[in-house]
């Protein structure tokens, strides 16, 4: 049946062109990470084109990410780039069968592709990053051209022992082929990840060997009270393992403190300078309580966490540096801070000099910042989104003007300034819980950095307003616990919740889009009590 012996050897060479683009874009990608390894491990290929998409992603588009995947938004986002590739490889592989030559070169396109992702990359650091991706698709270009060769020249119906056919290749020739490629590539790749981790063990190391000075203002006493006894409710004090991570870095930057720098320049900068961490260390340090916001968190999102920082207070910087803020006639009235991964973030001058504390923070919660959260330093402003304050990783303060300069999220429609919006947040009952019939306890947090929250109201469906117990206040920076005792009586409810700041503001009801400057609006859940 001829038929159906070349539809089969039609569909093993199929197979083996599919192997074949398959095992090309292994080791494309195997040898473009040991080419990072040994260049800069942010300079891989999927790191690369996967921040260059999260670069150009519209701010909904990105908005969407992370509420849909949360911060597996990341995780998610390389696998997509990983199946892409697959499915093209494959198609390349098919190709290559016939067409090896276009096969390669389609392979090369990718490494091009790569290339100009790095080298558009905010953080690129120059040519050096396009190497990885160019390096990579050459290797891979060869792997396809030679085993394509390979599957080519497999006869039509191999013999029953697969024994060589005419063409002088077998199939056992293409498969032995394949392996060697295989091994070969995963060790270039193995290799690769142990350059890249050994990069790594400075920073580490810097980190393990960090210790953190006592703070000259250690944090004011936390009134006992803060913390509700209700199951249910968030901890006042956010674990550094819990606390919400977000950022555009695919690879967490490992900075080492030992070689780390801090430099401060600009306009109306009189004194420039460029501190390294001792010297920062051997400044008189502050412990704060601070709670940090996402300007991305929707109402009711998980994307706020409290911590106690300690760290250097950056107005006292600024003035040793000769800024002004532009109340008193300084000339810059935005504060850009610049991380190792090239983001941008700006924040007003005049908040970061008014008298709250806006520090360098080196500590959270009695440790060196974590690696996720900004070690060795990283930007805090109470009252303010992060993405306007928060800088992570931070290596350089450059003092412009708003009109002058456009940080990252600016130039994505996000809004200049973004002070954090009143917010109250039901933490239980959690949305659709059944809680039995009588006295239910409905607790959550409210938050206003900056002004404090001195009211917060529970309303259950149609019903009137009622007072909230509200849990000690820390300090105006922080958020603040509130619990009501719910008499629930059987059938679906809907409560809502409310707060009012210490300006005496009511929260508003009106429910905005976190983009351009923050959700706002009330949180609801409903609830079914049997
Ligand atoms: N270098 C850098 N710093 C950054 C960001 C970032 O993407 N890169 N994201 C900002 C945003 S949007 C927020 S909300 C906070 C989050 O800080 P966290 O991850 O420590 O909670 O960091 C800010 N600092
Ligand atoms: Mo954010």
């Amino acid at each position: 049946m001829p038929g159906v012996s070349s539809f089969r050897s039609k569909l093993v060479r199929a197979v083996m062109g599919a192997l074949a683009g398959l095992l090309a874009a292994f080791t494309a990608l195997a040898v473009a990470e040991l080419a990072a390894g040994l260049v800069r491990p942010a300079a891989g290929p999927v790191t690369v084109v996967g921040g260059a998409v999260i670069d150009r992603t519209p701010a909904a588009v990105k908005d969407f990410a992370i509420r849909t995947f949360g911060e597996n938004d990341k995780t998610v986002l390389q696998l997509g780039i990983l199946a892409i590739l697959a499915l093209i490889a494959v198609a390349l592989g098919v190709l290559a069968l016939a067409h090896r030559r276009i096969g390669a070169a389609g392979v090369l396109l990718f490494g091009i592709v790569g290339a100009a992702a790095a080298l558009s990359r905010p953080d690129s650091t120059g040519l050096g990053d396009a190497l990885p991706s160019i390096g990579g698709a050459v290797a891979g270009a060869a792997v396809l051209y030679l085993l394509a060769s390979k599957a080519a020249h497999v006869p039509a119906v191999a013999g029953a022992d697969g024994q060589d056919g005419p063409g002088g290749w077998s199939r056992r020739g293409f498969l032995t082929a394949a392996g060697v490629t295989a091994v070969a590539a995963a060790s270039a790749g193995a290799l690769g990840r142990y350059f890249t981790g050994r990069q790594g063990q400075g920073a580490i190391a810097s980190r393990e060997n960090l210790v953190l000075p006592k703070p000259a203002s250690p944090a004011p006493a936390v009134p006992a009270g803060v913390q509700l006894k209700v199951p249910g409710i968030t901890a006042f004090t956010t674990p550094n393992s819990d606390f919400y991570r977000v950022d555009t870095a695919l690879t967490v930057p490992k900075v080492d403190a030992g070689t780390w720098r801090l430099r401060i320049h600009g306009k109306g900068v009189t004194r420039p300078r460029t501190y390294t961490l001792d010297e920062l260390l051997a400044r008189p340090l502050i412990e704060r309580d601070i709670t940090l916001t996402c300007v991305s968190n929707e109402v009711g999102g998980p994307y706020i966490g409290n911590a106690r920082w300690l760290g250097i207070p950056l107005a006292d910087l600024l003035e040793e540096a000769g800024v002004k803020p532009p109340s008193k006639g300084g000339r810059a009235d935005q504060l850009v801070a610049r991380s190792v991964d090239g983001m941008t973030l700006g924040s007003p001058v005049e908040d970061v000099m008014d008298g709250r504390d806006a520090i360098l923070a080196v500590g959270m919660n009695g440790e060196p910042l974590p690696f996720d959260h900004g070690f060795p330093v990283r930007m805090l402003v109470p009252g303010l989104y992060g993405y306007v304050s928060a800088c992570k990783w931070i290596e350089d303060i450059e003092l412009t003007t708003f009109d002058a300069y456009d940080p990252y999220w600016v130039k994505r429609k996000w809004a200049r300034k973004a002070p954090i919006k009143t917010q109250a947040r039901i933490d239980t009952p959690k949305p659709f819980a059944r809680p039995a019939a009588g006295a239910v306890t409905v607790a959550g947090v409210a938050w206003a950095q900056r002004r404090g929250i001195t009211r917060v109201e529970v309303r259950v469906d149609d019903g009137p307003w009622q007072d909230a117990d509200l849990a000690a206040q820390a300090g105006v920076d922080t958020w603040r616990q509130w619990s009501y005792r719910w008499n629930a009586t059987p059938g679906g409810h809907n409560l809502t919740v409310r707060a009012t700041d210490g300006t005496g503001q009511v929260q508003t009801e009106q429910r905005t889009r976190t983009i351009p400057d923050g959700a706002s609006g009330w949180h609801s859940v409903f609830v079914t009590v049997p």
